[in-house]
């Protein structure tokens, strides 16, 4: 029986020498000589999300909560509000609270380079997540999201088929500054045809409210289908804000070549409508996709430096019948 007990010991020592825990090689917990080998039930995940302006942000938010829920990590959860003070004031909470790893969608993308160097030197791994930045990308692992040039590259190809003979179109772009507007804007350049003038760009900052006044006073010092035949709206919320000043002023569905981002359920009744002719998607379930890299970056595996998101171009023809599909 002895004996039986002191075999049973040695075993358990043995393994308790060899076996691979959670935890980084020089921690105590760790062992130099085994990878860390940590379980979604071992990781803390920061996301200080930049704002609910959208109902792509919503739907953004919901997929992270929800991979949480069922991977069973623990998610650390801010709004920001769509100011960068805020988001910088969370990510330097994460880094106290010791989270395992931060994913960052920053609100614009400029001036994250001192909050991401603390993070490095805290040694915690940052995945930026939907809008780029600007930093240096030594201070990040990678970055997961949409290639937003292309996004605006996709809407000028559909402008340049819908407005063969040229004319002249507005933007109502996103948030100044943010990666999503910045790269809006210069993929709609790269591709706009020559004989198409962008006429005026104002912003809306992604939201319903903003945009509507900004649509009013376009179209207080525009003619609709006179002076504007088109106009490029960065993502749906906007349209459907600046729809509701549209109609206002007496503007028809039909009357203008309307193009926006994002393809959410709002984007495609507003193409069952009439109102939109097309909708340059733009995919914000990015939670499993983040969650799978933070457990690779925690385990210290390697992962890419890039994951652009596979994103396609929705049209009126059959948006009645793609809506009931829609997840967001
Ligand atoms: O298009 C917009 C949201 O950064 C891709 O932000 C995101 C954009 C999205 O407010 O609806």
């Amino acid at each position: 029986m002895k004996s039986r007990v002191l075999y049973a010991v040695v075993i358990l020592l043995v393994l308790g020498l060899t076996a691979c825990q959670c935890g980084k090689p020089t921690e105590e917990k760790g062992d130099a000589s085994c990878a860390p080998n940590c379980t979604y039930a071992d990781m803390t995940l920061c996301y200080p999300q930049l704002g609910a302006e959208s109902d792509w942000r919503t739907a953004n938010t919901a997929s992270f909560k929800e991979t949480a829920e069922e991977l069973g990590f623990k998610l650390v959860f801010s709004d920001a509000q769509q100011k960068q003070e805020n988001q910088i004031s969370a990510i330097r909470a994460c880094i106290q609270q010791k989270v395992d790893v931060i994913a960052l969608p920053p609100v614009v993308e400029d001036g994250f380079e001192q909050v991401l160097t603390e993070a490095k030197n805290a040694g915690i791994p940052v995945i930026i997540v939907d809008r780029s930045v600007s930093a240096d990308s030594s201070l990040y692992d990678s970055h997961i999201g949409s290639d937003m040039v292309l996004e605006g590259e996709r809407a000028a190809e559909e402008f340049n088929k819908l407005m063969p003979d040229g004319g002249a179109v507005l933007e109502l772009s996103g948030t100044t500054g943010s990666g999503a507007a910045v790269g809006r804007a210069k993929g709609f350049r790269n591709k706009l045809n020559d004989n198409i003038e962008i006429l005026d760009s104002q912003t809306g900052n992604f939201t319903r409210a903003e945009a509507k006044p900004v649509m009013e006073a376009f179209l207080n010092k525009y003619e609709a289908g006179t002076d504007f035949q088109g106009i490029f709206i960065h993502n749906d919320d906007m349209g459907i804000g600046a729809i509701e000043s549209l109609k206002a002023a007496g503007v028809q569905p039909g009357d203008l070549v309307i193009v926006s981002v994002d393809g959410t359920r709002g984007g495609f009744q507003a193409m069952v409508d009439g109102w939109f002719q097309a909708d340059v998607e733009c995919n914000p379930l990015l939670g499993p996709q983040v969650a799978e890299m933070a457990l690779k970056l925690m385990n210290g595996q390697p992962v890419d430096r890039e994951v652009l998101t596979n994103e396609t171009v929705y049209y009126s023809d059959n948006a009645a019948e793609l809506l009931p599909t829609r997840k967001y």
